[in-house]
């Protein structure tokens, strides 16, 4: 056979269905896995399709074309990093190395400037969209080298997933330089935890305050699947109330334990906001869910101690409180994404990428996680506006803000009431109600932060620093 388009390396779930992928729309692969046999097994599960199996990287690399693409898909970290240092020396300058695992940018913006040093180019790309999406057509966030932009747009754009009237505006477009494009995938998985975490806390409420059915659940959450929460994750979550447990009775999802895992790129996002200085509440608040969700046997031995309201019901209108419940979980999602926009928007600044937000907007709107209807709409606010500081601050979403916001308010005060935990929801509104104050009461802190260490302060009336003695200053009496 001719030599190759491409080679991937890594056959494990992602890196095989991206191969089966970019076959499928006619490209030529060749494939090298770390253990040789996973090579042969994939090419004798696969006959008959255009694919080049290799037995060292040398041989990988002998079986590309000029210049010569090369994916790695193995875990982030460590083994990229020695990947790299074993592929350098079989490549020639102009060749092209992309990594399509969830790497920490920081690695990304490093590996850039090896690569470049060395002649080469590197793109880092989120990819985002599981087994399905790999195989049928992910969301892609490539950046890092721009010169290699010309030669993998081809391929990348055709693997991915399309959206628009005639399916056929790709979810794939160049996000930026360095580590941009793990950045906007990092925030991406940083979002896919608000909206989970939104997500569960509506579930909560509904099961607890009103007590509804698994089968009740399914309606309430197909309905909301037709509105403008239409979204991957709102779908799989009504149908995950109609699977039954197939080893007894009753519903699987009430026979799970209730402690959620993680794999770090929320934290990192949070971590980064931190840095920046940005106030990323929501997310952060999702990665402390799933942390207090892990102290299972604290929670068990402190629900026999603490008090609270305990098992009561909401005694209110019933279908008032779904709708509610929908109005909040739609608001928090809008201030979720909008603290997304201003985080990338901020880390943009700091490492001097030139970030799209209407482009990235798109890039999620197929083939990712968080894929949903919503997401036409942020693209329509960036498209009015591509300076626009805060999605809140767009009319679409201030006027959907101002509709929901008493259900809102009213489902907040509902489920502190009844003592059910909804840091997601509260988080949105603090924020919320946080943003859209002229004054805070930064005045006193800033008071407190003068007096016991002399940090100074600035005043509303006047220019300039400003240090008082206050144990002088005190009339006590
Ligand atoms: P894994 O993250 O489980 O990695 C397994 C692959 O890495 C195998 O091919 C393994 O080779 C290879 N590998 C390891 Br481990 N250490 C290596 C080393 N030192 N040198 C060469 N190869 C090495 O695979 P995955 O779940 O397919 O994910 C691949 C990447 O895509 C990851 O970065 C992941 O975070 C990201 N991602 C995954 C998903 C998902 O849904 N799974 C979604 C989006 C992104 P071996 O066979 O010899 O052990």
């Amino acid at each position: 056979m001719a030599k190759c388009d491409i080679g991937l390396i890594g056959l494990a779930v992602m890196g095989e269905n991206l191969v089966l992928n970019m076959e499928s729309k006619g490209f030529t692969v060749a494939v090298f896995n770390r253990t040789t046999s996973k090579v042969d097994d994939f090419i004798a599960a696969n006959p008959g399709k255009n694919l080049v199996g290799t037995h060292s990287l040398k041989e990988l690399v002998e079986n590309l074309v000029s210049p010569r693409k090369v994916m790695m898909m193995v875990k982030a970290g460590p083994a990229v990093d020695a990947l790299i240092d074993e592929l350098m020396p079989l490549l020639s300058p102009g060749d092209i190395l992309i990594d399509g695992g969830n790497e920490y940018f920081p690695n990304t913006n490093a590996r850039v400037k090896k690569a470049e040093a060395a002649k080469l180019l590197y793109v880092g790309t989120g990819v985002s969209g599981g087994e399905e999406g790999a195989r049928i057509g992910p969301s892609i966030m490539p950046g890092g080298s721009e010169l290699a932009w010309p030669f993998v747009k081809p391929i990348l754009q055709k693997i991915s997933a399309k959206v628009g009237p005639n399916h056929d505006i790709p979810c794939c477009e160049w996000v930026g330089d360095g580590g941009a494009g793990h950045y906007v995938k990092m925030v991406h998985n940083g979002i896919e935890y608000g909206d989970m975490q939104l997500i569960c806390e509506a579930y909560f409420i509904l099961k607890h305050a009103l007590g509804l059915t698994n089968q009740e659940l399914y309606k309430v959450f197909d309905a909301w699947n037709k509105s403008e929460l239409q979204s991957f994750l709102i779908e799989i979550t009504r149908d995950i109330f109609t699977v039954t447990d197939p080893d007894g009775e009753g519903h699987l999802v009430d026979k799970i334990l209730d402690t959620a895992q993680q794999k770090g790129t929320g934290k990192w996002m949070s971590q980064h906001a931190l840095d920046l200085g940005v106030p990323t509440t929501l997310i952060t608040e999702a990665v402390f869910a799933r942390c207090l969700s892990a102290l299972k046997d604290a929670r068990v031995r402190a629900s026999t101690v603490l008090p609270g309201p305990g098992a009561v019901k909401f005694k209110g209108d019933r279908d008032q409180l779904i709708e509610d419940v929908k109005q909040a979980l739609y608001a928090s999602k809008i201030c979720s994404y909008a603290q997304g926009f201003v985080q990338m928007d901020a880390a943009a600044k700091e490492f001097g990428w030139k970030l799209n937000n209407g482009n990235i907007s798109l890039l999620w709107r197929g083939g990712c996680i968080i894929r949903a209807a919503f997401l036409e709409d942020i693209k329509r606010a960036f498209d009015k506006n591509a300076k626009l500081e805060n999605l809140l601050l767009d009319d679409f979403f201030s006027a959907a803000i101002a509709k929901a916001q008493p259900s809102w308010r009213r489902v907040i005060c509902t489920a502190v009431e009844l003592g059910l935990p909804i840091p997601v929801f509260s988080a949105a509104l603090s924020y919320y109600d946080g943003y859209r104050q002229s004054r805070l009461p930064a005045n006193l802190l800033q008071a407190q932060r003068d007096y016991f260490g002399a940090h100074t302060y600035q005043r509303t009336d006047k220019a300039g620093t400003f240090h008082t003695d206050w144990i002088k200053s005190r009339k006590l009496d």
